[in-house]
């Protein structure tokens, strides 16, 4: 991690455990909004109104909260006005690195070759993880953001007026039901097979087991639509898509939470297969990042040995 702008030890995937083992998440730290006009936003300062090509998007394909972003680039039309780059899959041991891996790029804004070294342009002082994603002001030559959850919501409504949209992702009248019910996904779900795959003892992996599993088979329960909250398509369906994508082939394995696989709900996997065919989606899912990158990570596959399915993952994502 970053310690006053400066790398200092190797990276590990334990960001932070609690005096049970629990696995703890870091707390995001550029929480700046991009709004139609420049006016400040629910946290941060203004300064950020929205114009094509003026912001960037560093994503990476393995992670599901930059995943999160490029579908809601995707599925929003953004695609041709917020340009993308994508850091390699494998981990390092100064953590995300730059290109040298098929589809992934070198940073174009300034040749780095480790994330942290934007971090800290961005603050020489930062100390914490150099995490993704991260949106970044091109012409500030600052980042904006680095919370999914802002980014979603920012690409939803801020530049409504330079690209048109009928989808909205979190509309008022289910504003308080998506509030709700996001916490919940992201604690048993989302950061659960984390929670699961980086406990540090066996009661703190039983615990995230269970959360997983409850929360699957509540989701199970409750998709009688097309969706999480009927036939709208909203928020909560992306936080919970990019999750159930990489389940089968990655944190099934990898991190333990091997009870069932998604292919064993009929109505989950149907709702994966739905959200996967949604245009601009399937280019937000690359496989070959997710397993590479997720088995890349030492402390839990010291060999590097990628396994070599699941085929069903691969025969649905082959269309
Ligand atoms: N709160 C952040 C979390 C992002 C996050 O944890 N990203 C992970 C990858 S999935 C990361 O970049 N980790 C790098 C590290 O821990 O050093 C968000 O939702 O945007």
């Amino acid at each position: 991690m970053l310690v006053n702008g400066t790398w200092t030890k190797d990276w590990q995937p334990v960001q932070k455990a609690d005096e049970k083992g629990r696995f703890v998440r870091q707390v995001s730290s550029f929480r700046n909004w991009i709004t139609t006009d420049g006016s400040a936003g629910p946290t941060g300062e203004g300064g950020f109104p929205a114009e094509a090509g003026r912001y960037r998007l560093y994503v990476a394909y393995i992670c599901p909260w930059a995943s999160r972003t490029l579908m809601a680039r995707a599925l929003k039309g953004l695609e041709e006005i917020i340009p993308v780059t994508v850091v390699n899959p494998t981990m390092t041991d100064q953590g995300w690195r730059f290109g040298g891996y098929d589809g992934s790029d070198e940073d174009p804004l300034f040749g780095s070759d480790y994330m942290h070294q934007l971090y800290a342009r961005a603050d020489p002082e930062f100390t914490g993880r150099a995490t993704v994603p991260v949106l970044w002001d091109m012409k500030r030559n600052v980042m904006v953001n680095n919370e999914s959850a802002d980014i979603v919501r920012m690409f939803d409504t801020a530049f409504e007026e330079l690209v048109p949209s009928d989808l909205r992702l979190y509309p008022d009248d289910l504003a308080e039901q998506i509030d709700a019910l996001n916490p919940r996904i992201y604690d048993l779900l989302n950061n659960g097979v984390y929670k699961a795959g980086f406990a540090s003892s066996q009661a703190a992996y039983d615990e995230a087991v269970e959360g997983v599993f409850a929360m699957l088979d509540e989701l199970e329960g409750r998709l009688e639509g097309d969706y999480l909250f009927g036939d709208r398509l909203t928020e909560t369906d992306l936080r919970t898509f990019v999750t159930l994508i990489r389940f089968d082939a990655a944190y099934h394995g990898l991190f333990k939470t091997n009870r069932r696989q998604i292919a064993d709900y009929p109505r989950l996997s149907a709702y994966m297969e739905r959200i996967l065919g949604l245009p601009g989606v399937r280019g937000t899912v690359n496989m070959d990042h997710i397993t590479r990158g997720y088995y890349s990570i030492k402390a839990l596959n010291p060999t590097g040995i990628r396994p070599v399915g699941p085929g069903h993952v691969e025969a649905l994502l082959r269309g």
